[in-house]
């Protein structure tokens, strides 16, 4: 770089910036300056695109900070009432691009930097994603965060600071998922305040003794230090800015001295590692981690600090500890945090001396739960050996068992421990009864909790404790931020100033008003081709591929999971190779070009998953070359799926899929960030894909498939009258014996995952590839008549109000939380 002018930018500019020279210099130049030189103790003239990056995210955090202060300050002036939302995976993404939308500093920071010889464009792109979760229920608490901001709610976030984040997903010369860890902490993290006066003494083993009736003493074993690290969460358009505290582990005591000193060097520092290493990583979702003692661990170690810091707070408040739910509302993410429930019960009964009932009644108006997926379990021996204590507790329990003395079957149902070698503890039933709430997180899917797992816990509670929030997306990020020319034209059709409809959704509705305007119309797919351009940018600099942007983009991106189906869909993507291969040139002439678009992990463990993954980049290997097709269909597996991979690909997606087996998909949340894009939804009549059909009308969604209630019967019968693939859906057959047969290399590789189909077929694809393969059919044929598509996709988004995250918190709010807004002055 030596030939490079020096330095970079305006050079009054940044010599004015120096500290204390000219008062009149704009305070965002001289702020990034001022950082440049001393927190990074760095220079004009040797500053990258990092360092500067860096300097400007310090310079907003400054900003961050007062804010942050001041709404600490003002909820701490008087007794309010606070919700605490405790998650064990916060998939917040970037941080730096949100900060500036939310504190309304976007185009200040764009000029000042770019007076400093930087783009901020360039900059946004220097930020690692800070990805502490798996999929959806980890990016729903981010976009919960965001809101209980953006609506002055005091709400504080929970979680745990992971040295690695999920893994990084590479893809090796086979086609297989590679992984590498994620080292997003390698560079300073500029978001986050270490609170090194903040921390809390965390026990694990030892032994319990019970002293007097319910009460006991909980002593010996190992003892880590919970250290904070606070995460500002700025509201938008407003000054309020919530916390999230993220807690990392660390030896209480340095390390031990006296194997130290007697020249055992690696028992000296034994100690120290293991307390280390439960914050190190974040847990990969593949619903077979359980009974792993470090994720028990962690999930003790969190909601230990979280609770220990809550009381301590509640105890400033100088109010008799009955009163605790009246200041504290505690949210479980799903079950991972249902320790909290003995944990609260522990201290209650062991250290603030309350006797049983009473401890009860604190616990169960002060924790609500929130149900997302599947039931964990933990065995029982593992329990009572890391938490002696706890296990006790979970005996003493026995609520049910009191009002249902002789109804065994149902006793074991209900029970908080399954029987069986070992024995295990149920999460979900604590979790449910110690709560004051349960919800679901679409209609659906509450109604089949209410129906089916948790049926004999609504006949014990009433129907009143079960309820629906349906889940929702922060359109900040995913509206604004992701689609900043969307956003830009809907404030000038509609004549607001964003912050409207950033602020309130529903006022997309205005939108629909011009729905026939040929003009708006015109303008509307003018955004779409340019986010699509924007996509084919990155693709080409990625892979290499030039992608024909007039084509429609047909995008699935997800967690890579047998029951999403992603399989279902590289299987129709193959079926439509063999149909174009079997067309004369002719005919290949009149078909609509597209480009399938495929991005998601697969737990390193998912056998099955993975090999999904090898297909889709083998099939992708084959059909991209093909000469004869090349041309009207093309398919990508984009590695590495993240927040900010999203960000692009959402924009620029014409149709998306959401295809999960009817009844499996709990809510989902990508399908409303498309609606809310335009992009048109392809999916089953599964989650939130139905409530999205009821707001924007069946007519503009592709549905397909078999419907929940018959899913049962049809997985019986393929359990004991299984009727052969080749009868029962002889086009599938086609394609599975393509590809077993080595059509797309790897011949015998993939006969694991073919026979999930072939033999059980678990997740019915059999069932619905011929509707699947239809409604792919009607896809092509609508998107024909481009106007009738474009008002679709108007209608889309006019109709996507419901799905705020903002109403969703609201939801929580009122009928959980019980909390009010409270705006900053
Ligand atoms: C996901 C569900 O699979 C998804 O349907 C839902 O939209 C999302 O939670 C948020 O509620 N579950 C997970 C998980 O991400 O780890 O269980």
């Amino acid at each position: 770089k030596g030939k490079e002018k020096w330095p970079r930018g305006d050079e009054k500019v940044w010599k004015d910036g120096l500290r204390g020279v000219d008062k009149d210099v704009p305070d965002i130049t001289r702020s990034v300056v001022h950082h440049v030189q001393t927190s990074l103790a760095r220079q004009a003239y040797n500053l990258d695109e990092a360092g500067a990056y860096q300097a400007a995210a310090l310079s907003v955090r400054d900003n961050l900070l007062v804010n942050w202060n001041e709404t600490q300050l003002h909820f701490n002036s008087k007794p309010t009432k606070r919700a605490y939302y405790l998650s064990l995976e916060f998939l917040m993404g970037r941080t730096l691009d949100n900060a500036l939308l939310n504190l309304g500093l976007k185009n200040k920071y764009a000029d000042g930097i770019t007076k400093l010889g930087f783009s901020l464009e360039d900059l946004l792109e220097q930020e690692r994603d800070a990805a502490l979760g798996n999929g959806g229920l980890g990016r729903l608490a981010a976009c919960y965060l965001d809101s209980s901001a953006s609506q002055e709610l005091p709400v504080w976030g929970y979680g745990l600071r992971y040295q690695y984040g999920i893994f990084q997903q590479l893809i090796g010369p086979d086609g297989s998922q590679l992984e590498a860890p994620d080292p997003w902490l390698q560079h300073d993290n500029p978001w986050e305040l270490p609170r090194s006066d903040v921390t809390y003494d965390i026990r694990f083993y030892g032994h319990s003794e019970r002293v007097d009736g319910m009460k006991a003493v909980w002593s010996g074993g190992q003892e880590v230090l919970a250290v904070a690290y606070d995460v500002m969460i700025p509201g938008y358009a407003t000054k309020n800015t919530n916390n999230l505290r993220l807690w990392e582990s660390k030896p209480k005591r340095g390390f031990d001295l006296n194997s130290f000193n007697a020249g055992d060097y690696e028992r000296a520092v034994e100690s120290s590692n293991s307390a280390a290493a439960i914050t190190s990583v974040l847990y990969p979702n593949d619903h077979t981690t359980f009974g792993k003692e470090l994720r028990l661990k962690q999930q003790y170690f969190w909601t230990a600090a979280s609770l220990a810091d809550i009381l301590r707070r509640f105890k400033n408040l100088d109010k008799p500890i009955s009163e605790f739910p009246e200041y504290v509302s505690i949210q479980l993410n799903d079950t991972h945090p249902t320790l909290a429930i003995p944990e609260l019960m522990r201290i209650l009964l062991d250290e603030e001396d309350v006797p049983w009932d009473a401890a009860w009644d604190i616990v169960t108006r002060t924790f609500f739960f929130t149900n997302h997926t599947v039931l964990p379990k933990w065995p029982v021996p593992l329990m009572q050996h890391l938490l002696p204590r706890h296990m006790q507790i979970i005996f003493d329990i026995v609520t049910v068992e009191k009002k249902f003395p002789g109804d065994r079957e149902k006793l074991a149902r209900m029970s908080l421990i399954e029987e069986g070698f070992p024995q295990n503890v149920r999460m979900a039933n604590l979790a449910c009864i110690g709560s004051r709430k349960v919800n679901g997180v679409a209609e659906l899917h509450s109604d089949l909790l209410r129906a089916t797992i948790m049926k004999d816990f609504v006949d014990f509670f009433g129907i009143s404790k079960f309820f629906n929030v349906t889940n929702g997306i922060t359109p900040r990020r995913w509206l604004d931020q992701c689609n900043p020319l969307l956003s830009q034209l809907i404030a000038d059709t509609l004549k607001l100033p964003k912050a409207t409809f950033l602020k309130d959704l529903t006022r997309l509705e205005g939108l629909l008003k011009f729905e026939d305007d040929p003009n708006f119309q015109k303008k509307w797919a003018a955004v779409k081709q340019s986010n699509k351009e924007r996509l084919a940018h990155y693709v080409q600099v990625t892979t290499g591929h030039i992608i024909n942007t007039k084509a429609m983009f047909d995008v699935q991106i997800k967690r890579l999971h047998e029951y999403k189906r992603q399989t279902l869909n590289i299987l129709g993507v193959i079926h439509r190779y063999l149909a174009l291969k079997a067309m004369t040139p002719e005919e290949r002439k009149k078909v609509n070009p597209k480009v399938v678009f495929f991005a998601g992990k697969a737990a390193p463990g998912y056998y099955i998953a993975k090999l999904t993954i090898r297909l889709i980049v083998n099939a992708a290997r084959i059909i991209n070359e093909d000469p004869e097709t090349k041309d009207i269909l093309s398919l990508f597996f984009l590695p590495d799926y993240s927040v900010s991979l999203a960000e692009i690909l959402i924009p620029a997606s014409d149709i998306s899929q959401h295809i999960s087996t009817a009844g499996t998909e709990a809510s989902g949340t990508s399908n409303m960030k498309f609606c809310l894009n335009g992009g048109l939804l392809l999916g089953t009549v599964d989650g939130a894909n139905i409530e999205i059909a009821e707001e924007v009308g069946e007519q503009n969604v592709f549905f397909f498939g078999h419907l929940t209630p018959a899913v049962e019967d049809l997985r019986y019968q393929h359990m004991y009258h299984p009727v052969p693939i080749e009868q029962k859906c002889p086009g599938l057959a086609k394609v599975i014996n393509e590809v077993s047969a080595g059509r797309f290399g790897d011949a015998g590789v993939y006969e694991p995952l073919l026979n999930t189909i072939r033999q059980n077929d678990y997740y019915l694809l059999t069932e619905d590839f011929d509707s699947y393969i239809q409604a792919l059919k009607l896809v092509d044929e609508a998107y024909q008549d481009r106007t009738e598509w474009i008002k679709k996709s108007i209608r889309t988004t006019a109709k996507m109000g419901k799905f705020s995250s903002d109403r969703a918190i609201q939801d929580y709010a009122q009928e959980c939380w019980n909390i009010e807004s409270n705006k900053l002055p």
